[in-house]
């Protein structure tokens, strides 16, 4: 058998290809992008909660809140140890974040404007994260399925933190009730838009599912979401932010208005609300950690010394 062929009977037979696996060039380049675009949406992430740490309304809000700001770190480093198994440096993802040549989520260009954000994005934004990567579990390539095995866990508990803090909001007065409408207006399109273009648009959409990156198309994974979501937004007494939303009997799932797909494509090519505040905000991040990194790199070096000489 040729090395092709071995890596299509993998595929074909759901065996995990692993780093030292042979695989074809477009493959490895296709799960460099997404899982490094992946790791820096984890990092990325991070900042529109943290604009929240300070101002937690009680000291039990701002524990959970920065436990699970933490969570999301540990997810970018688990997934850019992934990611370099495929035989490129963090460095090298990083740089091409900063630099404007890798993507990260277009849902963390938005900002974060009350506490009621902070449940919008638990929710909404977690909520749609774990669809997607519930699916992931089942990719083809072992490492980035088994950080998602892990994330999934974590992500269940962050998605029910936020639906926490959204329906205290939603029972309390009718300014608490208001700022969770809001939340749920501003964050709900941008939530269905993480799932990306439809099917028909995304050109990357057939070699993912031939190679079983991808086990679930764009809008199914969409569908799948809003299904889920809008029984609990209908539980909580607010309303999702689309007049064409319909449950369609037939079809046992729910009709939906149109996406704004220019909105999409603007954030997505960095002209979003806060596309250069999150790069500037990483790049002075990064500048400012460099010590902790040198220290880490000598620390590391100077065991090595020793453990050699022993
Ligand atoms: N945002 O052919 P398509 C989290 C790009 S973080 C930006 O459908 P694909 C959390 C796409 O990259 C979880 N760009 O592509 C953290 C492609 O452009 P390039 C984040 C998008 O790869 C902190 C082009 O559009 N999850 O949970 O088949 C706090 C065409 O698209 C987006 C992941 O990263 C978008 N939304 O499918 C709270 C999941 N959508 O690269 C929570 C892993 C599309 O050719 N990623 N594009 O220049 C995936 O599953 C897939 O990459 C996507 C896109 C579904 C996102």
């Amino acid at each position: 058998m040729t090395d092709l062929e071995k890596f299509n009977d993998k595929i074909a037979n759901n065996i995990k290809i692993e780093p030292k696996d042979w695989m074809p060039d477009d493959y490895r380049k296709h799960l460099q992008r997404q899982m490094s675009q992946h790791a820096h949406s984890e990092i990325i992430g991070m900042q529109p909660e943290g604009n929240w740490v300070l101002r937690a309304p009680t000291m039990r809000a701002k524990v959970i809140l920065l436990a699970k700001i933490q969570d999301e770190a540990g997810h970018g480093l688990y997934l850019y140890s992934a990611a370099e198994t495929l035989g490129k440096s963090r460095d090298t993802y990083i740089e091409e974040l900063q630099t404007g040549k890798a993507k990260y989520s277009s849902i963390f260009n938005y900002p974060t404007l009350s506490w009621a954000d902070m449940g919008a994005v638990g929710w909404l934004v977690d909520g749609a994260a774990i669809v997607n990567q519930v699916s992931l579990q089942r990719t083809s390539y072992g490492p980035y399925a088994r950080s998602m095995v892990r994330i999934c866990k974590e992500e269940s508990f962050h998605q029910r933190q936020g639906y926490e803090i959204i329906a205290t909001l939603a029972k309390g007065t009718p300014k608490q009730k208001e700022m969770a409408q809001d939340a749920l207006n501003r964050f709900w399109w941008p939530s269905i838009m993480m799932f990306g273009p439809h099917d028909a648009d995304s050109y990357r959409s057939s070699n993912a599912m031939e190679w079983k990156i991808k086990l679930e198309s764009n809008d199914a994974l969409r569908q799948s979401f809003i299904d889920k979501t809008v029984p609990q937004a209908e539980l909580l007494g607010l309303t999702i932010p689309d007049p064409d939303l319909k449950w369609n009997e037939e079809r046992g799932s729910y009709d939906f208005g149109e996406i704004n797909w220019e909105e999409f494509w603007n954030v997505v090519k960095g002209n979003g609300p806060c596309n250069k505040q999150r790069i500037k905000h990483h790049v002075k991040a990064h500048e400012n950690g460099k010590w902790v990194r040198e220290a880490a790199n000598a620390y590391a070096k100077k065991q090595k010394e020793i453990k050699k000489a022993s």
